[in-house]
C-alpha cells in the first residue's frame, strides 16, 4: 500500500514538472494568483498543492465498505497527552471539554461535545496512511468542519485553519493546519466516532481531524482550539505544523 502511495505521489508530481513547466516559467511568482504570499511551501511541495488544486479541489478520496475495515487500527505519535488538564477533562468523560474557535471570525465560538454531536453527522470509512509506512482502513464519525466554521462567520482574510491540540513533544505543542478548500471539502470532519464507537482517547478524544487527501499527520489528535489565520508565519516555528516545524515535513501532505 505504501508503495502504491508513494508511487501516486510521485507520478503527480513528475506529471507536475512535465505539464506543469510552461506555467511555472511563464508564470513565476508564487504568488501571481494572490494565494501564495507566505513562504511555507517548497517548490516541489507547491508542485504537488498546485497539481491536487487542478486536478479539482472537490475530489473525493477513496471510500470503503465495512467489510475492508482493518481489523486492527493501531495508534501513533501521542497516545495520551501528559497535561493534567487534558486528564481531568478526560475523567469527566470530556463533559467540560470546550472547543474554541477564534482568530479571523466574526463570531467567535465554542462548542461542548455534545453540541457538536448534535449538528449533521457525516460517516465514512476511509484509508489512513502515515508517512512512516503503515496504512489502515477505519470508520470515522464526526461533523463537517465546513458547517462549524460557517456558524463563526471566516472573514474574508482567512486563509488557513489551525488546529491546536492538547498534547506536545518535549516542548513543542502539537498543532497543524490546512487551508480553506480543505476545510470546507465535503470529507473534511471532526470525528468524535470511530468504527462506531466512542473515539477512544489514543486516537484523538474528544475530537481529531479527519482531512482525508493527506498523510497521517495531518490529521490532528486531541483538538482543542481552532483558529482561522492569514499567515502561519506567527504560529509555532511558523511552517503550519509541529512535524513541519520539527522534522521539514510537507505542508501540504497530498496522497
Ligand atoms: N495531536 C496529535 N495529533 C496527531 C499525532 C500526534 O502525535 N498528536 N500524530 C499524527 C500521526 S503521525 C498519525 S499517523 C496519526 C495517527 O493517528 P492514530 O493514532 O489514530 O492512528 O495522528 C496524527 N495526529
Ligand atoms: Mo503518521
Amino acid at each position: 500500500m505504501m508503495s502504491g502511495m508513494i508511487t501516486r505521489r510521485a507520478l503527480l508530481t513528475g506529471g507536475a514538472a512535465a505539464g506543469g513547466g510552461l506555467a511555472l516559467s511563464g508564470c513565476a511568482p508564487i504568488t501571481a494568483d494572490g494565494n501564495f504570499g507566505d513562504t511555507i511551501l517548497e517548490t516541489g511541495n507547491w508542485l504537488s498543492y498546485r497539481v491536487h488544486r487542478l486536478i479539482g479541489s472537490n475530489s473525493l478520496a477513496r471510500e470503503y465498505s465495512d467489510s475492508e475495515l482493518s481489523p486492527v487500527f493501531r495508534t501513533n505519535g501521542n497516545t495520551l497527552p501528559d497535561s493534567v488538564g487534558y486528564q481531568k477533562l478526560a475523567q469527566e468523560g470530556f463533559a467540560n471539554w470546550k472547543l474554541r474557535i477564534d482568530g479571523l471570525v466574526e463570531q467567535p465560538k465554542s462548542y461542548g461535545l455534545s453540541e457538536l454531536q448534535a449538528m449533521p453527522t457525516r460517516s465514512q470509512i476511509t484509508r489512513h496512511d502515515c508517512v512512516e509506512g503503515w496504512s489502515a482502513i477505519g470508520k470515522w464519525t464526526g461533523v463537517q468542519l465546513g458547517r462549524v466554521l460557517d456558524e463563526t462567520r471566516p472573514r474574508p482574510n482567512a486563509r488557513y485553519v489551525v488546529f491546536h491540540c492538547a498534547d506536545r513533544f518535549g516542548a513543542m505543542n502539537y498543532y497543524e493546519s490546512i487551508d480553506l478548500i480543505d476545510a470546507y471539502h465535503q470529507q473534511t470532519i471532526l470525528a468524535y466516532a470511530m468504527n462506531g464507537d466512542v473515539l477512544p482517547i489514543g486516537h484523538g478524544a474528544p475530537i481529531r481531524l479527519r482531512v482525508e487527501r493527506q498523510l497521517g499527520y495531518k490529521h490532528a489528535k486531541y483538538i482543542m482550539r481552532i483558529e482561522l489565520a492569514e499567515s502561519l508565519l506567527g504560529i509555532g516555528a511558523g511552517k503550519g505544523g509541529y512535524w513541519e516545524d520539527s522534522s521539514g515535513y510537507d505542508w501540504y501532505a497530498g496522497i
